[in-house]
């Protein structure tokens, strides 16, 4: 099938061709009916009609057009434009197309369905399908192999409070939050890992950066130092945002990207430690909100959040990963640090200007005893990580790895605010049609 873009060059200049799609705009005149038809793939282009042609046209409607193609500078788009002969009318779209040129956000989210045909929607729908396509391959390019684990399972990995309860024919099950802990049963038998599915999180807060439901990205690797696994995270991003950027230049002109500073991002990436990214905080007398809704000063074993994040990147140009938080506020999975009593093997990875955390990753306990004891601190029901602890017990060596939100690096690479409009389908709290 013709698209609009490779219609539009000047070698077809004043043949016949022929173009299907739908009508994105319409502007009748008295004599003349200007279309701007959209392809299947949001490429538009214009067409000219005697009015009298197609005075039943609507917005939507599906059609097919053939005419003459004619350079002018006045046709929106690239200076072509089609002076139609014919039109085949392909359906009638009803008269009441809801989304016009200036929507409320929330109009559009309740008609996402048709929302995904406007030209914004479209264009990161592209993004977003070209930063899958690198990260798969990447790793393909570097010999990882791609896994897919369930998504049904019995076991929490990132804390009961966000879990998404099911009935599992006679017993409850959860929907999967990460599939860490499958990946990591995979790396003895096949090595560097890596998988992408839908992770799922209750998340009762409503944030620009949270979804109930999103795409992740996760890898693990046998016999890995934090050292490695840092180092795949960042070529990893580092490739996928050059790619990205070079492939899909067109899209982000159009979304009004200012890609100059993603050109420009090199690995390594820069670090810090937890402790002195609490140090730069309280010297910008940074303000934490407790649980009685009361503002004090942040200080030593606050965990990082959206606010902290934001102020510690917001000026950042490259992305920066935070090492060596407390174990205490990590998972019951992270390793400690034997050099470092207290100190988790682990990293956050925050994106530039204000974006904050976009993976998260680290060395996994695979001391038994240890991983024991930390289950045993956080309150997890043994019995449904019976097949976890054995990990340990056969052949335990150490290894990590990370997890990366697609979502969370749209968000980023488009230089978007609310999360919910770099997935097609958001699901929130307060949102599950359509
Ligand atoms: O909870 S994470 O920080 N870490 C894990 O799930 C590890 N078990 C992953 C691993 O090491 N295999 O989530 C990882 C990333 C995080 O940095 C975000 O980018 C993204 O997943 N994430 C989310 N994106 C959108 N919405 C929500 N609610 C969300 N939660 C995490």
């Amino acid at each position: 099938m013709q698209r609009a873009n490779d219609i539009k060059t000047p070698i077809n200049v004043g043949k016949e061709i022929t173009i299907r799609g739908w009508v994105h705009r319409l502007r009748k005149q008295k004599e003349k009916t200007f279309l701007l038809i959209r392809d299947d793939r949001g490429g538009v282009i214009q067409c000219v009609f005697p009015t009298q042609q197609v005075v039943h046209l609507t917005i939507e409607s599906s059609i097919e057009v053939t005419g003459i193609l004619t350079a002018d500078d006045r046709a929106p788009e690239g200076g072509y434009e089609i002076r139609g002969n014919s039109l085949k009318v392909i359906n009638i779209a009803d008269a009441d197309f809801p989304i016009g040129e200036y929507q409320s956000a929330e109009l559009l989210l309740d008609n996402r369905h048709l929302a995904l045909r406007t030209r914004r929607m479209i264009e990161i729908a592209k993004i977003r399908s070209t930063i899958l396509k690198f990260a798969r391959l990447f790793f393909i390019e570097n010999d990882w192999m791609e896994v897919t684990p369930p998504i049904i399972v019995k076991g929490a990995v990132e804390g009961g409070s966000t879990l998404f309860k099911l009935r599992y024919f006679n017993e409850e099950a959860y929907l999967s939050q990460s599939a860490q802990l499958y990946l990591e049963a995979l790396i003895f038998s096949l090595g560097p890992v890596w998988s992408l599915t839908p992770s799922f999180r209750a998340e009762k807060s409503r944030t620009v950066r949270h979804l109930a439901e999103f795409s992740h990205l996760e890898a693990e690797a046998p016999l890995a130092s934090l050292e490695d696994v840092l180092r795949v995270e960042e070529r990893l991003v580092s490739y996928i945002v050059h790619n990205t950027v070079r492939e899909r230049s067109d899209s982000l002109i159009f979304l009004k990207r200012d890609v100059t500073s993603l050109k420009d991002i090199e690995v390594p990436f820069d670090r810090i430690s937890y402790y002195e990214a609490i140090d730069t905080l309280q010297s910008r007398d940074f303000k934490v909100v407790d649980a009685n809704g009361d503002k004090r000063p942040i200080r030593i074993g606050d965990d990082l959040n959206i606010d902290s994040e934001r102020e510690l990147t917001k000026s950042a140009l490259t992305p920066l990963f935070v090492t060596g938080y407390p174990i205490q506020i990590k998972p019951f999975y992270v390793k400690e640090d034997v050099q470092n009593k207290g100190i988790g093997l682990s990293a956050d990875l925050l994106a530039p200007g204000g974006f904050g955390e976009i993976a998260s990753g680290g060395m996994r306990e695979d001391d038994i005893l240890s991983i024991k004891k930390r289950m045993k601190i956080e309150g997890l029901d043994p019995s449904s990580y019976g097949w976890y602890i054995d990990l340990r017990r056969f052949g335990s060596v150490p290894h990590g790895g990370f997890g990366l939100g697609i979502e969370r690096l749209v968000r980023w690479l488009v230089d978007i605010e609310d999360i919910k409009d770099t997935v097609l389908f958001p699901r929130t709290m307060s949102r599950i049609i359509p």
